[in-house]
């Protein structure tokens, strides 16, 4: 049982890493989580290899009507609510940043068919000057979490090193 569920996890994990064309953005352990049918959220992480920042601008996936960046913040009842983040995610220049659950996020509205375990997302990353990154997601609506950034931790601000 041991040995096929980390076959599994390996199957998935592989395909998910892509690179921009002169692989200055590198994106490794995405998946794409679909709690509902209408909507679903993918996490990732992004690794900027160049000497500049890199953006993440927009997203465009034929999967949804809509991609939109979100992230995720406890109000002031204590209850987790998600909120646009304007401007892009900012990936320092020799760093990294990694959307998880209870954080930033991908968010993918009015999916046009249901996203079932196993399905592969078509997700297109835009870093503007930095390039674009293609990528196929699994969707893994079974995932709990990412793995824990905790090795990028050093080449990060400390607002995202809390978590
Ligand atoms: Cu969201």
């Amino acid at each position: 049982m041991k040995y096929l569920i980390l076959a599994a996890a390996a199957a998935f994990t592989l395909p998910a890493t892509a690179f921009a064309q002169d692989h200055v953005i590198e994106v490794t352990d995405g998946f794409v989580r679909s709690s509902n049918p209408k909507s679903a959220a993918a996490f990732m992480t992004i690794q900027n290899d160049s000497a500049e920042v890199c953006t993440l601008a927009a997203v465009e996936t034929p999967a949804a009507a809509k991609a939109e960046l979100h992230t995720s913040k406890e109000n002031a009842e204590g209850m987790m609510e998600m909120l646009p983040i304007e401007g892009g995610i900012a990936i320092p220049a020799q760093g990294s940043h990694t959307l998880a659950r209870g954080g930033d996020h991908v968010m993918l509205m009015g999916v046009t068919e249901p996203l079932q375990q196993g399905d592969e997302t078509p997700v297109t990353l835009d870093f503007g000057e930095c390039g674009k990154v293609e990528l196929l997601l699994p969707v893994d609506n079974e995932r709990m979490g990412t793995a824990a950034p905790e090795t990028h931790a050093e080449k990060t601000d400390a607002a995202q090193m809390s978590h």
